[in-house]
């Protein structure tokens, strides 16, 4: 459905006119920067190019309006120059009004610009400033109506001046009008709509959002922010993870507040995967707004974090999942010209449906990124059914069964891992990470090619299969793959499989008769780690087993989601009951299967949906596009033939990069599916730190 990219040309015009060290870092060539990247990158060219349009007064009015009877502070005022009390250019005569002060600017001196952005919190103003600015919300209005009017799926808007600082009456850090606030009040106002989740991935807190909707159940604010137990600016107490939103508005601010600065893709997968999303499926958004600051990315001088730029893609991805895919992406912060241009290219990139390149550097979150994150839960627990399973403590496996090392060996050289930013932003500037395309993104094998089945122009019907002595080989050993159409249709597999493991294609789906599922599976899973994967993750829904052969030598990790009990035979072998229809299969999608993924660090995916699987399209749809954040997307979906009509299709077509549908309101989870969860994760934390959403204590 396409990526919309909102800019305008005029936005680079403000900038500080005077000394600050405060202020200088938002300066226009950070616009600049990012653009000429997306174009280098063919990024731009593949987006919907929208210009952006100034916001009508009206519409800043949305947020910058003064009510009768307010809490929020009046427009500091400034005193009128001495000898020219009537002058139009002078603020202390204008109408009282927010939006008014800053028309007025346009007119202003370089002296009176410079006084009236001292009476705000690290501010500067510009006689462009109006301008932009109203461009700046322009451009979320915008984005939200292409979205919303279904021209396109997704977008993002590169604005400035930035805008999630900004109040109702008062200009802040950097920001001007409140471009993600006005852009949620008219998708309400407009378009009606009941539930909008905003996600602040800027490393400060967005403070101007929360106030505005903090007693507004309507919207979900999420900030994850420094915060240094309030040393960071702007050095307040309600950006605490306490702060959860007031009157009808309680539990729908959500504040993560990071105590140590360092922060990296560990952190940030593990906050989404353990507090965001659980709320967020449980609130079912209609639309997402990103308020997009990329101070958060390692490199900047503001944020002191760690994260590398493909973890905007796979937080981007993570987010893709909601709303229908309904994203739209507002830039705030980011002041790293290079941190910020590849964080952009990742957030575009996974806009447009690519897939996010592997995440790199050990995937364990730090102690206080853990304790932020239980304190964020704790604080939340009481609003949110998700949050209310008890939090466990480790059981631990017994030495025998799990790897001395406690990590994956490393991936061998030639698997598909970008080579991106160890720790220092240098690095970060010599190796773009430059993921070699695949020609095809997707494909398909059935056995018998589906003219019924609706694809769209860039996935492949496979016709190919793989040799037929060869296939025979790999098949004598099972007795299930004798038949004829059963060696047909691994045939088509391994020749699959043959190409996704030489890199000419992204990802696919093969079909197998329902009698050869687990034959097949077995086949599937030798031939990959025979032919090149290093570090192959099995996600088996139903019954499946694993071959019982299969070393547990970390190469493998076999996640049996099938409905007996939950065992965890090794870290790598891990089975669970199947939940479906309920949160208990979200909660084994986001607090199991994923921090297991996530920590494996796979570079083949194979997912296989066997005998008794029971998963409907929209649930199998939320497991493709979430496996997809693994190993480049490289998964290979395993069918059974009967289901392929109904499932096929909408698997290739989220393999491809399309949005999965919601899932709606889910019931509550039944306490079995509980009890499971929590057993494992008991169990497995211990090895896999992604599982942990509390803070290890100290004996
Ligand atoms: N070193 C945005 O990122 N200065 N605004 C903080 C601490 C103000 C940031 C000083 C930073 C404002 C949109
Ligand atoms: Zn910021």
């Amino acid at each position: 459905m396409g990526t919309a990219l909102v800019y305008h040309e005029d936005m680079t015009a403000t900038r500080l006119l005077w000394d600050d060290p405060e202020c200088e870092i938002e300066r226009p060539e950070r616009l600049t920067a990012a653009l000429d990247r997306l174009r280098q990158r063919g990024l731009e060219q593949r987006c919907l190019r929208l210009s952006a349009r100034e916001a009508s007064e009206e519409e800043l009015g949305l947020v910058h309006r003064l009510e009768e009877v307010t809490g929020w502070p009046l427009p500091p005022r400034i005193p009128a120059p001495a000898g020219d009390p009537a002058s139009p250019a002078c603020p202390s005569a204008c109408s009282p009004e927010y939006v008014s002060l800053v028309r007025e600017t346009q007119v202003l001196g370089k002296e009176e610009l410079q006084a009236l952005s001292g009476q705000f919190d690290a501010i500067y103003f510009h006689p462009s400033t109006f301008h932009c600015a109203r461009l700046a919300a322009g451009a979320g209005l915008q984005l939200v109506d292409a979205v919303l009017t279904g021209a396109v799926q997704n977008g993002l808007a590169l604005v400035r001046p930035p805008g999630h600082h900004s109040q109702r009456a008062a200009a802040n850090g950097f920001c001007v009008f409140n471009n993600v606030a006005i852009a949620a009040a008219h998708a309400k106002q407009k378009y009606g709509l009941h539930r909008i989740l905003v996600v602040d991935w800027d490393v400060h807190h967005g403070q101007g959002i929360q106030y505005l909707f903090e007693d507004d159940p309507s919207v979900l604010y999420f900030s994850w922010h420094r915060y240094e137990h309030g040393r960071f600016w702007p050095f307040l107490r309600e950006s605490d993870a306490d702060a959860v939103g007031r009157g009808q508005g309680l539990g729908f601010t959500v504040n993560l507040p990071w105590n140590q600065v360092g922060m990296g893709n560990a952190d940030y997968v593990a906050a989404f995967l353990h507090l965001l999303l659980p709320l967020a499926f449980e609130f079912d958004p209609e639309l997402v707004l990103v308020s997009a600051g990329f101070d958060s990315a390692i490199g900047d001088p503001e944020g002191q974090m760690q994260a590398t730029p493909e973890c905007f893609a796979h937080l981007t991805q993570l987010l893709q999942v909601l709303a229908g895919g309904r994203v739209c992406a507002v830039l705030e912060g980011g002041y790293h010209l290079e941190s910020l241009a590849e964080s952009v290219c990742m957030t575009v990139q996974t806009l447009l449906g690519d897939p996010a390149p592997p995440l790199s550097g050990p995937m364990v979150p730090c102690q206080s990124a853990l304790e932020s994150i239980q304190s964020a839960r704790a604080a939340q627990a009481p609003h949110w059914k998700s949050l209310q399973l008890q939090d466990v403590t480790p059981v631990p496996l017994s030495p025998s069964t799990h790897s001395p090392e406690g990590r994956p060996p490393p991936l061998l050289p030639g698997g598909p891992v970008c080579k991106a930013a160890a720790s220092a932003p240098s690095s970060l500037l010599d190796q773009p990470c430059l993921c070699p395309a695949p020609s095809v993104r997707t494909a398909v094998a059935l056995t018998a090619p589906d003219i019924t089945l609706v694809l769209p122009p860039d996935v492949i019907q496979q016709e190919g299969s793989a040799l037929r002595e060869e296939t025979e080989a790999w098949a004598r050993p099972h007795e299930s793959l004798a038949r004829e159409e059963a060696l047909t249709a691994l045939g088509k597999l391994l020749h699959l499989l043959d190409g996704m493991l030489d890199g000419q294609v992204n990802s696919g789906i093969a079909a197998t008769p329902a009698s050869a599922a687990a034959a097949t599976l077995d086949v599937a899973v030798r031939r990959a780690l025979s032919h090149g994967a290093q570090r192959l993750l099995c996600v088996a829904l139903g019954q499946l087993d694993r071959p019982p052969d299969l070393a547990h030598d970390g190469r493998s990790l076999w996640l049996n989601i099938r409905g007996k009990e939950a065992a965890a035979l090794s870290m790598f072998h891990v089975s669970t009951p199947l939940p479906v229809m309920t949160s208990g299969f979200l909660s084994c999608i986001l607090g199991l299967m994923l921090p297991l993924a996530y920590g494996f660090q796979p570079d083949l995916v194979l997912v296989a949906l066997g005998p008794g699987h029971g998963l409907q399209g929209p649930q199998a749809a939320l497991l493709a596009a979430v496996l997809r954040g693994l190993a480049g997307g490289r998964v290979l979906a395993l069918l059974e033939e009967d289901s392929t009509p109904q499932l096929a299709g909408i698997l290739a077509r989220v393999l491809n990069g399309e949005a999965p549908p919601s899932l709606g309101p889910s019931s509550v989870a039944s306490p079995e599916d509980v009890q499971a969860l929590m057993y494992l994760r008991g169990q497995l934390e211990p090895q896999w730190k992604m599982l942990q959403c509390h803070p290890h204590l100290v004996a």
